[in-house]
């Protein structure tokens, strides 16, 4: 496996699933979000998001008009799936923590789509890191500062990266500025899926 880079205490490993490990995690996610349908959340201002998600786990991200929180149903009312074996077996390797996460959070980027910088400020113990997962397009992430504004930095996520944000990047705000159509051949129709891994609770 590669060595990680450290950016802003994120560690960041380029490269750490080969393609047959990228297909074979997409093939789960595929049973997954059959059972749990992507959807587009709605902000508390009535706007949908452009990134379409889902979850696995005990608890998934939902938001509405009544806001942003963890459910331990999705908006259909079913509860979550299982995460799969293939995710957990990543979070077990680069984690380094004894505890199992609770979520799977699951987005969805199409063409456009893309997330303002934002803090996790919703699990309940900060000192539980945060696990990453990026396949499909590329991806431009952009990692600021513990208060909103200052300086960022960006790096390019690709089809098979992982981070880890642990320590005091935990709670850095951080988002996606866009993606790059067409930069992997991993998805027929293209698009770029992160999973998030957390500990809620
Ligand atoms: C830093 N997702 O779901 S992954 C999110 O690519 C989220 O979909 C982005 O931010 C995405 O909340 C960025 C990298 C990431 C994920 C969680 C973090 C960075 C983080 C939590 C705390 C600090
Ligand atoms: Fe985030």
């Amino acid at each position: 496996r590669p060595a990680p880079q450290e950016i802003r205490g994120f560690l960041h490993y380029p490269g750490w699933l080969d393609v047959a490990e990228q297909q074979a995690l997409l093939a789960d996610l595929r049973e997954v979000v059959a059972r749990a349908p992507l959807f587009s959340p709605m902000t508390p201002y009535g706007k949908p998001m452009s990134v379409r998600m889902t979850s696995a786990g005990r608890f998934g991200w939902v938001s509405d008009r009544r806001g942003y929180r963890y459910s331990e149903t999705h908006p259909d009312g079913c509860p979550w799936p299982e995460i799969p074996s293939s995710i957990l077996a990543i979070w077990n390797a680069v984690s380094g923590t004894t505890r199992a996460p609770e979520c799977c959070l699951i987005n969805f980027y199409g063409e456009g789509a893309k997330m303002g910088m934002h803090q996790d400020r919703d699990e309940d113990d900060f000192d539980q890191p945060v696990v990453s997962i990026s396949l499909g397009d590329d991806g431009l992430f952009r990692i600021g500062n513990a208060t909103r504004g200052g300086k960022t930095e960006s790096l390019w996520l690709r089809s098979g990266d992982v981070m880890v944000m642990g320590g005091a990047a935990r709670l850095l705000y951080h988002g996606i500025d866009r993606i790059k159509p067409g930069t992997c051949p991993l998805m027929p129709k293209g698009g770029r899926i992160n999973l998030t891994l957390r500990v809620v609770t």
